[in-house]
């Protein structure tokens, strides 16, 4: 597998890089502004080995709200609900319960993922307002075989040496204070 890294300059003093990997599961922007609605879309690189991938499993983080996933031609869905800890305000209404998982499955073997051709699956959410890096865990299922991407660095954000590793969001810190 191979993998490069990129720098991004924002603004004048904040310079980040990121690791590309090109295979893997990561997702298309891993740069967002803290409590900002952002679009998560992962790319599926590969299969698990030679073998097409037939869902996708994302755990929501924590403090990730209102998470909602994007329809996919021939997958079925699957949204994953649970109470909250930590109840949050909406619309003006209490939220008291939210997404932690969203599944897609394809429906028939016509709609597998061959490990020759990528994908993307993707979910809006709300992003918390504290900025730093968040992990998304991912669970690829494959014909045969299974790939879990939830390995986290000790420390840092670098994911070299890591066979499996979680796709990376780092959240920038917003100047806007915008309550919706
Ligand atoms: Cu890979």
């Amino acid at each position: 597998m191979i993998s490069l890294k990129i720098c991004i300059k924002i603004f004048v003093s904040y310079a980040l890089c990121i690791g590309i990997a090109n295979a893997h599961i990561v997702l298309a922007d891993q740069l967002a502004a803290a409590g900002s609605y952002y679009k998560a879309t992962l790319r599926v690189g590969h299969g698990c080995g030679d073998e097409p991938t037939t869902a996708i499993i994302v755990k929501i983080p924590v403090g990730f709200e209102g998470a909602k996933p994007q329809p996919k031609f021939g997958w079925s869905l699957t949204i994953k609900k649970e109470p909250l800890s930590k109840p949050f305000k909406s619309h003006g209404k209490t939220i008291t319960e939210d997404v932690v998982e969203i599944k897609w499955e394809a429906n028939s073997k016509d709609f597998y993922l061959p490990n020759e051709q990528f994908d993307e699956f993707s979910f809006s959410t709300r992003l918390p307002a504290k900025s730093g890096p968040h992990w998304i865990s991912v669970r690829q299922e494959c014909t045969k075989g299974v790939n879990d991407w939830a390995e986290v660095p000790s420390s840092g954000t670098s994911t070299k040496g890591l066979k499996s590793p979680a796709a990376l969001l780092e959240l920038l810190p917003s100047q806007v204070n915008h309550q919706h």
